[in-house]
């Protein structure tokens, strides 16, 4: 027993020992097109980064299956089609020797991020114009996941321990539907707080978070909470990608992600900006409580990254090329949805014309994740969200290869 589990860590650190990871990112030969050879886990990675994409199978994931028969999950928001970007500009591939080097220590102080770091987010949202920074603190954590977990709590003990009469045990928090369907689990996990999607608005004991623009739908909607102290935006979606940024924002509490704008959904990084400074000590010392500190390595990748989208001159078009990128991408798959969606609705982004997810609603009466899955497409039930089964999300964010395996598969389901 023993021996073998020696023999398999030896032949597991035989694999790694043989690969430097800086030099040996993922390519995109000879995988199909779009997909990429990773000699790390010597594979062609797919979906999950370990097998081919979904409809492919065989040598090299070459073989394209039956479009009506395979399964094809549209569910989730790995957004891989942000992160292509660094599979096909490998020049500026989120790795570097000098970033490699391996730094020992604890971070001090904890929650904030790296200077340049921080430096690099703000110049960031200045570019893009989607966030005015100035007078904010900025706390870091292992993504918007963790993020919304420690606001939640530190937000929701200041307000109990502001209360003197009367006091609830917890604080109520709400999200008007359709929500992220993740909200209840992360507030679930919180001893001050707890989910409810009755929550009183009106009450000082009420937090709400506003997903904007929301994730189903796109919509951007006002906070029913009227206290802004007490509405935290989960703004990981207000990037030029998803939809217009046509207004800066500066509200008190805004939450982003390095998975959903760079694409490093992996590299698991997320920051808050908190004009409340003794809410971000809260919050940084929450992230500290769970973490020990910010991972420096982490940080690094992140700070190449950005670095990396920054550097460049701005297009024309006012964006940054990595923007630009990205939002031609989700234009494009859009407009190749709506034009054989015709069975159905897409009811999001009235105004615009992309986003991270595609939310749909079927004829009245119909099961709507019935209705995708006679073509073998699995979504997610509406109901999921807070909404009813007469909708489903369809992710937005598959890899080349498997949206237009979608798309073969809608217009089937349309014609039929
Ligand atoms: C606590 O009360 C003070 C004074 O009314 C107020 O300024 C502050 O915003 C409150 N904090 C929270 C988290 O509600
Ligand atoms: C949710 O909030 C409402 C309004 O305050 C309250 O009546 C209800 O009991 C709460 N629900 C739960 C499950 O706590
Ligand atoms: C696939 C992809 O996103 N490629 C991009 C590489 O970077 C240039 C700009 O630096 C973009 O124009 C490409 O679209």
């Amino acid at each position: 027993m023993f021996l073998s589990w020696l023999a398999l860590l030896f032949s597991i650190l035989g694999a790694v020992t043989a690969v430097d990871i800086c030099s040996d990112y993922p390519k995109p030969d000879p995988c199909l097109p779009g997909g990429e050879w990773d000699p790390v886990l010597n594979s062609c990675s797919g979906y999950d980064g370990r097998s081919c994409f979904q409809c492919y199978s065989g040598q090299f994931c070459k073989t394209r299956e039956d479009t009506l028969t395979c399964q094809l999950s549209s569910t989730g928001g790995n957004p891989l089609v942000i992160a292509q970007f660094w599979l096909l500009n490998s020049t500026q591939e989120p790795c570097s020797t000098t970033l490699a080097h391996y730094r020992p220590a604890y971070q001090n102080p904890p929650g904030v991020p790296l200077p340049p770091l921080e430096d690099a987010i703000r110049k960031l949202h200045a570019i893009s114009q989607n966030v005015d920074t100035s007078g904010r603190q900025l706390i870091g954590g292992f993504g918007a996941t963790m993020m919304l977990h420690a606001t939640v709590a530190a937000l929701s003990e200041m307000i109990l321990k502001n209360c003197t009469s009367n006091c609830p045990p917890v604080v109520d928090v709400m999200a008007q539907p359709p929500y992220y369907d993740n909200y209840p689990y992360i507030v679930g996990i919180v001893q001050t707080a707890r989910w409810n999607t009755s929550a009183d608005p009106t009450s000082p004991y009420t937090i709400e978070i506003l997903t904007y623009p929301n994730n189903p739908n796109g919509v951007r909607r006002n906070p029913l909470v009227k206290n802004p102290n007490h509405v935290i935006r989960d703004m990981v979606y207000y990037w030029p990608m998803y939809t217009d940024i046509d207004t800066t924002i500066s509200e008190p509490i805004m939450i982003f992600s390095s998975s959903k704008h760079e694409g490093l959904a992996g590299t698991r990084f997320g920051w808050g900006l908190y004009q409340d400074s003794v809410l971000a000590q809260n919050v940084a010392q929450v992230v500290n409580v769970l973490t020990l500190g910010l991972s420096v390595d982490v940080q690094l990748r992140v700070l190449a990254s950005i670095q990396a989208i920054i550097g460049e001159k701005l297009n024309p078009s006012g964006l940054l090329p990595f923007h630009e990128a990205g939002r031609t991408v989700m234009e494009s798959r859009f407009a190749k949805l709506s034009e054989v969606l015709t069975c159905a609705t897409l009811t999001n982004y009235p105004s615009s014309s992309h986003g991270a997810y595609a939310w749909v609603q079927c004829k009245e009466g119909l099961k709507c994740l019935d209705v995708f899955a006679s073509v073998n497409i699995i979504a997610e039930d509406g109901a999921l969200f807070g909404s009813t089964s007469q909708y489903v999300r369809l992710s937005m964010l598959l890899p080349d290869a498997e949206f237009e395996i979608l798309i073969d598969k809608v217009k089937a389901l349309c014609s039929s």
